[in-house]
């Protein structure tokens, strides 16, 4: 028997066994949620030595761990992944088949791990994917959040929001390591206390304890032995009731070590770049934070001597909502390992590092010094004189002005600024595009790149080939693997290789039947979810992402209604037929993105039961947009919408998915889209609109007249009337903010996002993109152009980097 064999032969009695012991049946009598949680067991126990190997060989060796700290990680389903990297994908899919059971609806029974809003935590799980297969000890550290991101349902055109309960029936890939549980302070008072040392005489009093639990999921590699953890925090009360307060009837005060503890996993805040200054957001923070740093430091020192700490260990920051790990590790050193201030300095800021994902000043995390210090007092006060030894450095050793000072102070206006706490606590801070990078160079952190240049470096980011090609779009990874190999799998610049079938018929035929295949595959979803009848051979143009402003769903929304009004004044119009696809989640209190949302819904409903429109033009919005829809739209996609307002996105990461998957790219030169316009040249992408530089001119000059190009230009004209006559909606009114926003400017500038001053060049540009459409051959050479120049954008090499300029860590062989 050959070894394949036996070990599908193994897994099925494994399986079997797992479906009896867990659910006290046959197969025959499981239902596809009993299999799948039998089957998760099965890989779990299959992997289990493995991963124990794993973390054995890495103690051993005493090598550097990176420890990856975000709010966010947005990894999806984890099965077929788990399957693929195991190359056991084959097997268990004939196991499958032997017992008669369709392993697609197995597969579905796993709800996507929603830990994340959108960019900012799927680059979390991007990264995980790759830090393991490169072999690189490194640990995710984040909230086992008992709510992920909100369902999404559209009812009337309308978003609602439903709670996400993925752990109602337990999360199979997890173990609870309740050994490693810790505790974490809030509240209280500092008291002075006797001490010779000044820096020592502080004494945290009178605060309230909750226990932090990990919970271990692993994380697997491709074809690769090793196995990393990402480590998830509960918390738990040490107490149900307190007894002292009881008993003198102070009930409130009895419970409230409870509530505390019980509240603070509850939910992810829904908010994509918007930062609300909510305390039990901060709570989440510092909780998930101080646990990772005990735990790593006790680690630590089972080996080591504390000053070897920025050798053995360095926190990537992911973003400044894990920043209070800065005063957090100063004050475990200070307090706990009684170094001095100096010690405790050199070590912190050697350890940190930050990455900074956007340069929207409302995302920027400013916490009010009252709430901070109330909550948190020792970290505050560790704030204070972190902040305090600064300035006295700008001064005396940069020479700065009060003006400057003023500017760069961590504590102001009775704020913290945890970007400017991040930045001055670590050795380095990174932008996550070259634009993004140089943006943040030269305007939102000019002042601190002129005092630390050499912290400041770019490392764009990447996606996981694994799951955005291999996993997603079987086909289309087979078709490259018979072509050049499967070596993409694990380096995906390889891809360059595909070049030489540029002018290859057959290749281009079977690219095209690929695409056709998948599009269909989309077209049946959409059918079944929205009763909507889509023309299959119509360019799918395709928007998905969070919906924000700055995103600009609403340009993609006048150039809709450009065709529309073209297609009323003259039905006999010549067009090459597109279906407009949206997908995204708003937050729930950001009004204007949720009536761009119904905005949508009802421009699709007008349009798609148009008769004079046929099947020229159909707009459809899914529903609840996540991984695993994500999955299945950009292996179907010919057109990606990239249309943000010059210098907002720092850099995307659907761009990226799409381009190797093949889609075509319609973009402004914003984020990583100037780099993959890099790639493929500029005949092989869209480029249209003001440039970040422009843009940044318009606002500063204020010349900017959205209300002039609105009288002056009547395309414009109707489309904005239309907004408000009841072409959409019989509710004249219900459109009209969108419509003032644009016109008139509420609480900001009219069209803040500059859509008028990019309207035309779109317009040019689509049309450009519907005559390229209608050569198919031309169309998918660009397509295959696209696909062999995406390696840049994989994962891995953002990784690479991150390891080799940021942590100097080196893969270990296990
Ligand atoms: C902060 C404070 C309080 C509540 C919420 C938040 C919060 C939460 C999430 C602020 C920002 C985020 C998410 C930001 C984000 O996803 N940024 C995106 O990061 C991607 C990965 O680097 C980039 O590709 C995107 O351009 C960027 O928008």
């Amino acid at each position: 028997m050959s070894i394949r064999m036996l070990i599908r032969k193994q897994l099925k009695n494994e399986l079997l066994e797992n479906v009896k012991y867990i659910s006290r049946k046959t197969i025959k009598h499981a239902s596809p949620k009993e299999i799948y949680y039998a089957t998760v067991r099965t890989i779990r126990d299959l992997i289990m030595d493995q991963w124990i190997e794993s973390h054995r060989k890495y103690e051993q060796k005493n090598v550097k761990h990176v420890y990856y700290l975000s709010m966010e990680f947005l990894l999806g389903r984890a099965l077929s992944n788990n399957l693929i990297n195991l190359s056991i994908d084959n097997e268990i899919r004939q196991i499958f088949e032997e017992l008669n059971i369709d392993y697609n609806l197995i597969e579905q029974e796993e709800q996507d791990a929603a830990l994340g809003n959108g960019g900012l935590g799927r680059l979390a799980a991007c990264f995980l994917d790759s830090l393991v297969t490169l072999k690189i000890p490194a640990y995710g550290c984040g909230i086992r959040y008992k709510y992920g991101l909100f369902k999404q349902s559209i009812e009337s055109g309308y978003q609602v929001e439903y709670p996400d309960t993925w752990l109602e029936d337990g999360n199979p890939w997890e173990i609870k390591r309740t050994e490693y549980e810790t505790e974490v302070r809030f509240y209280g008072h500092i008291e002075m206390i006797d001490s010779e040392d000044p820096e020592k005489a502080f004494e945290h009093k009178g605060y309230k304890t909750v226990r932090a639990i990990p919970y271990d999921i692993p994380i697997i590699g491709y074809e690769s032995d090793n196995i990393n953890t990402l480590r998830l925090w509960d918390a738990e009360p040490v107490k149900l009731i307190d007894l002292k307060y009881f008993q003198e009837g102070k009930y409130q005060d009895a419970v409230s070590e409870r509530n505390l503890a019980q509240t603070i996993v509850d939910v992810l805040y829904p908010d994509d770049s918007h930062f609300e200054g909510k305390e039990l957001r901060l709570k989440q923070q510092y909780f998930f934070v101080s646990a990772t740093l005990q735990e790593a430091i006790r680690k630590f020192k089972e080996k080591n001597e504390m000053s070897k700490l920025p050798d053995k260990v360095v926190f990537q920051l992911n973003d400044t909502h894990p920043s209070v790990a800065i005063p957090e590790l100063m004050r475990i050193l200070i307090d706990n390992e009684n170094l001095n201030w100096a010690e405790a300095w050199e070590i912190t800021t050697n350890c940190c590092a930050y990455t900074n994902h956007t340069v929207l000043s409302e995302a920027l995390e400013r916490w009010p010094v009252d709430l901070f210090s109330r909550l948190l007092p020792r970290i505050y006060q560790i704030s204070e004189e972190i902040n305090r030894r600064f300035i006295v450095e700008l001064t005396t050793k940069y020479h700065r002005s009060q003006d400057v000072i003023q500017r760069l102070s961590i504590i102001a206006d009775g704020q913290i600024k945890m970007a400017h706490l991040a930045i001055v606590g670590s050795f380095s801070t990174n932008g996550v595009a070259a634009l993004h990078t140089d943006i943040l160079k030269k305007y939102v952190l000019h002042d601190f790149y002129e005092i630390f240049p050499e912290r400041f470096n770019n490392k764009t980011n990447g996606i996981t080939q694994r799951r955005w090609l291999l996993k997603s779009n079987p086909e289309l990874a087979k078709f490259i693997t018979r072509r050049i190999g499967d070596g993409w799998i694990i380096d995906l610049a390889q891809l360059k290789e595909l070049e030489c079938y540029l002018e290859d018929d057959v290749t281009l035929e079977e690219l095209k039947s690929i695409k056709q295949e998948n599009k269909i595959k989309l077209a049946k979803y959409i059918k079944e979810k929205n009763n909507v009848d889509i023309n299959p051979y119509s360019i799918f143009d395709v928007q998905i992402k969070r919906l924000h402003e700055y995103k600009r769903q609403l340009l993609n929304v006048l150039h809709i209604l450009y065709l529309y009004n073209l297609i009323k004044e003259n039905k006999q119009v010549e067009m090459v037929p597109r279906t407009f696809i949206f997908g995204a989640k708003a937050a729930p209190s950001y009004h204007r993105a949720k009536l761009i949302i119904k905005l949508i819904s009802d421009i699709g409903s007008v349009v798609n039961n148009d008769p004079d429109v046929g099947d020229k033009l159909k707009v459809v919005f899914l529903e609840n947009y996540r991984v695993s829809l994500a999955e299945i739209i950009f292996p179907a996609s010919d057109l990606s919408e990239q249309i943000s307002t010059a210098g907002k996105e720092a850099s995307g990461t659907g761009n990226m998915k799409f381009m190797l998957n093949g889609a075509l790219t319609i973009g402004t030169l914003d984020g990583a889209n100037v780099e993959i316009k890099e790639e493929v040249g500029d005949e092989n992408i869209f480029i249209f609109g003001n440039t970040a530089e422009e843009i940044e001119q318009l606002t500063r000059e204020a010349t900017y007249n959205p209300r002039e190009i609105y009288e002056k230009n009547p395309t414009i004209k109707k489309i904005m009337d239309q907004l408000i006559d009841g072409t959409f909606n019989p509710d004249k009114n219900l459109f009209s903010d969108l419509y003032n926003s644009i016109l008139n400017g509420m609480w900001s500038r009219p069209d803040e996002y500059y859509l008028f001053a990019d309207f035309d060049m779109y317009i040019q540009a689509q049309k450009k993109v519907s005559e390229t459409y209608k050569d198919s051959r031309k169309w998918a050479q660009i397509s295959l152009l696209n696909i062999a120049r995406s390696g840049k954008f994989s994962s891995d090499r953002t990784i690479t980097e991150y390891a080799m300029d940021i942590w100097k860590t080196v893969p270990i062989d296990i």
